[in-house]
């Protein structure tokens, strides 16, 4: 049996009950069958893969916290420290009912690779809880920030690991959660990222996972003899990704035709009005079927089925396998060119392997929504340096990386003749570099 195999083998073994990992894991030993196979025996021998797959730290704890009506409720709070090979660990805290010790491990695998591709000095991480924000008062979600903090406070710091959002965890949770740190430790430091701009946060933080989506998207097409202008887009999601996603896809003269849920989606044909679904979303806290109520022309329908619309390229950035083979092949036969992920893995394998097979452009999430933990980086940068730079500034350097991004992916897919399959390109790519500091590095 191959090595890549036989890890595979053991990781279903050795970590039952998380289906996302396993498939996260599998996805990217197959890309690099063809890199291990060259050096086997020296991999083998030096258990690269045993070790890369295993997180280097697992943090659970108990997140009790009182509610409005002075019941003690307790979540689960996990922090997985994956890979700190090439820098401190970093990567997103998500809060949501499904979160689990499995979903967690998925993020911060893919986080590794994701980050090194960034070429920037951070490893993998990821956090989270099954606390559900959706409902919860302000002081609510205020109560279990600081009880989750004062656990995670213990295991963090601008040097060791630093988190940031993800699902459920925005601007609001990030202040509460830094507030905290700081009244624990006494430190003023860059612990978090995704601040406030007055407090130390980043200027484009809150735009970069969808800008920088954007702006590796328009890379591919021109790389193909493609371009985004007038073309039309359905995204998925409406949250802090999809809504600066078409923004960015808008301003370049693309035609954001739809946005989701997880209740259903909004189809407008004349293009969805953003500011809308910003108050909707970003200042009410509401759901997305409230956008047909200000814009009574568009059609909202419940429940899943938002890759069925016609569009040129879809841009899912929702959650984990929310696009099945089913919408792969609907996508096809409608006409859609090209897919571009702004979630992390929302394509199942099987939609994955449609989109390869038949020729479609396909830029996985690890490549593709890097942009947000690269601009992530450079608020770390900031707050080391004490100083701020302009949105252009930061914008120029997002640019630029993402552009670096899809450098070295075609690179990576072409120098083991896999020319087009970016899903290979991202994960050697990202692996290389990972695997190099880590053989440095020694047994460890
Ligand atoms: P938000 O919480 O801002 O928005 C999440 C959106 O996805 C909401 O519209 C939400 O709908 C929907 N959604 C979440 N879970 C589900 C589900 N189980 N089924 C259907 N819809 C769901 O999160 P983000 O925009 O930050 O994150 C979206 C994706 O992008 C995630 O995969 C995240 O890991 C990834 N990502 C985020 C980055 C960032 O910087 N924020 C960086 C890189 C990747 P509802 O409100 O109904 O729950
Ligand atoms: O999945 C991700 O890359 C994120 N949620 C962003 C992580 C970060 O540290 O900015």
């Amino acid at each position: 049996m191959s090595y890549t195999d036989e890890i595979y083998n053991r990781v279903v073994e050795q970590n039952p009950g998380e289906p996302e990992f396993h498939q996260a894991v599998k996805e990217v030993l197959d890309s690099l069958k063809v890199v291990i196979d060259a050096n086997e025996e020296k991999y083998r021998k030096l258990g690269v893969l045993e070790r890369i797959v295993e997180p280097e730290r697992i943090i659970s704890f108990r997140v009790p916290w009182v509610d409005d009506n002075g019941q003690v409720q307790v979540n689960k709070g996990y922090r997985v420290q994956f890979n700190s090979a090439i820098g401190p660990y970093k990567g997103g805290l998500r809060l949501h009912p499904s979160v689990n010790q499995g979903i967690l491990k998925f993020l911060g695998f893919e986080q590794i690779f994701k980050n090194s591709l960034t070429g920037l000095p951070i490893g993998g991480g990821k956090g989270g809880s099954n606390f559900d924000p959706k409902g919860k008062s302000d002081r609510e979600v205020m109560a279990f920030c600081q009880s989750f903090m004062t656990e995670l406070s213990k295991y963090i710091g601008a040097d060791q690991d630093v988190p940031a959002g993800d699902i459920g965890v925005g601007a609001r949770e990030i202040g509460y959660l830094y507030g905290q740190y700081k009244r624990l430790t006494g430190l003023y430091e860059g612990v978090l990222t995704g601040k406030g701009l007055s407090y130390g946060g980043s200027l484009i933080r809150t735009q970069a996972t969808g800008y920088g989506l954007v702006y590796i998207l328009k890379e591919m097409l021109e790389h193909n003899n493609q371009s985004l202008e007038g073309k039309t887009v359905v995204v998925s999601g409406s949250g802090n990704v999809a809504i600066y996603a078409t923004e960015k896809a808008q301003q370049l003269g693309a035609k954001v035709v739809a946005l989701s849920d997880s209740n259903g989606f909004v189809y407008d044909e004349n293009g969805i009005n953003l500011d809308v679904v910003k108050e909707i979303k970003e200042v009410r806290r509401g759901r997305i079927k409230e956008y047909v109520e200000k814009v009574p022309t568009a059609k909202y329908t419940e429940g899943k089925g938002i890759f069925k619309i016609k569009c040129d390229i879809a841009l899912p950035c929702a959650t984990q396998n929310e696009l099945d083979l089913e919408d792969a092949k609907a996508l096809k036969a409608n006409g859609c060119f090209a897919v571009a992920e702004g979630a992390n893995m929302p394509s199942t394998r099987e939609a994955t392997d449609f989109f390869l097979a038949n020729d479609m452009l396909f830029m996985p999430g690890k490549a593709a929504n890097a942009g947000g933990v690269a601009t992530s980086a450079l608020e770390m940068s900031q707050n080391s340096m004490r100083l701020s730079w302009t949105s252009e500034e930061v914008d120029e350097k997002l640019k630029g990386i993402m552009k670096g991004i899809f450098a070295k992916v075609d690179a990576a897919s072409k120098k083991y003749n896999l020319e087009g399959n970016y899903v290979a390109g991202a994960n050697i790519a990202g692996f290389e570099k990972v695997v190099d500091a880590m053989l440095a590095q020694g047994i460890c």
